[in-house]
């Protein structure tokens, strides 16, 4: 990672999330699964996504650590599989039913419902057997923690539930931010501590870079209400249009698209406040948070 100012972010993303799409395809391989599941998990977790969330991972051990270490790597595609796991079972019949997904069939029109529910569960149990690699042992413990916690009943599942029961319901600030916490920022918060704890960071580093991915993932929830109503199916690789379709709570249905543009750089502006104590070595996450700010997809 450049130490200057001068970092070209497009290209810094694009080698990153190919060393995280590297070391997916390499662990996928490393375990016996059986066949056709293996095929489903492959088919979800392979050759797509921005792998923003592994890459978080890798970007905040750099910071601390000078370099991404074999236990950053490990745990970059622990949160991939956890995250590939949630947009399987988000894409089924009983939850958002998308027929498409990362610009592809998604897992259950490809497969079956059974085969896609099972491909979701198992990518989720082997996340947790590929954090268990992490040497020395209380590193993996942390590590499993904070993704437990993160994606579990009182983080992701805990907000799509949310989600799910706030259709059709007058949206309140409230509720909202519940939803957009748990839902989406816990796992990029997940992500940032997790590369801090692969990096051994002291607590006040940690600190930092765990609130600087809450608020980054808010802003990039917050982003994601927004394109779902102003970007086209194409670019987005997923159906768009759907949030206002089903009813569902998010800024824009709250406080108007440009109410909730506003909220969305105010967000961005407080995640890169956190980054002040990193100095110039954390260039690389302000210059995502305004990439990410600029997606389209
Ligand atoms: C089903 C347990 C369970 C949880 C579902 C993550 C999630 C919770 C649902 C997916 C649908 C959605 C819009 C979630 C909000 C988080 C989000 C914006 C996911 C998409 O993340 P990206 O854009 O996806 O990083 P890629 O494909 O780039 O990896």
């Amino acid at each position: 990672m450049p130490e200057t100012t001068k970092i070209d972010i497009k290209d810094q993303l694009k080698k990153s999330a190919q060393a995280v799409e590297n070391i997916l395809a390499e662990v996928i391989e490393d375990y016996p699964f059986e066949n056709r599941l293996h095929q489903a998990m492959k088919y979800s977790l392979l050759d797509g996504g921005k792998r923003i969330r592994g890459v978080l991972a890798l970007w905040c051990c750099e910071i601390i650590n000078g370099k991404p270490n074999r236990n950053a790597q490990l745990a970059a595609a622990a949160l991939e599989m956890v995250h590939c796991y949630s947009l399987i079972h988000d894409d089924l019949p009983a939850m958002d039913d998308d027929d498409l997904r990362r610009g592809k069939p998604s897992n259950h029109k490809k497969f079956d419902d059974a085969t896609a529910i099972l491909a979701g569960d198992s990518l989720l149990t082997y996340a947790f057997e590929v954090l268990s690699r992490v040497k020395p042992e209380k590193t993996a413990i942390k590590m499993v923690k904070i993704l437990a916690d993160a994606a579990g009943g009182a983080g992701m599942v805990a907000g799509q539930m949310a989600d799910i029961r706030s259709e059709q319901k007058q949206p309140d600030l409230e509720t909202l931010q519940y939803i957009h916490t748990n839902k989406t920022a816990k796992m990029f918060q997940a992500s940032t501590m997790i590369g801090a704890v692969a990096g051994d960071a002291d607590e006040k580093q940690l600190e930092a870079l765990s609130e600087f991915g809450l608020k980054l993932g808010l802003c990039f929830q917050i982003a994601d209400d927004i394109l779902d109503i102003s970007a086209e199916t194409q670019d987005m690789g997923k159906t768009t249009g759907k949030d206002v379709e089903q009813g569902k709570m998010t800024y824009p249905a709250l406080m108007g698209i440009e109410k909730a543009k506003q909220i969305e750089l105010q967000t961005a502006s407080q995640a890169t406040e956190k980054l002040d104590i990193f100095g110039e070595k954390a260039e690389i996450l302000k210059q995502l948070v305004n990439l990410l700010l600029k997606r389209k997809k």
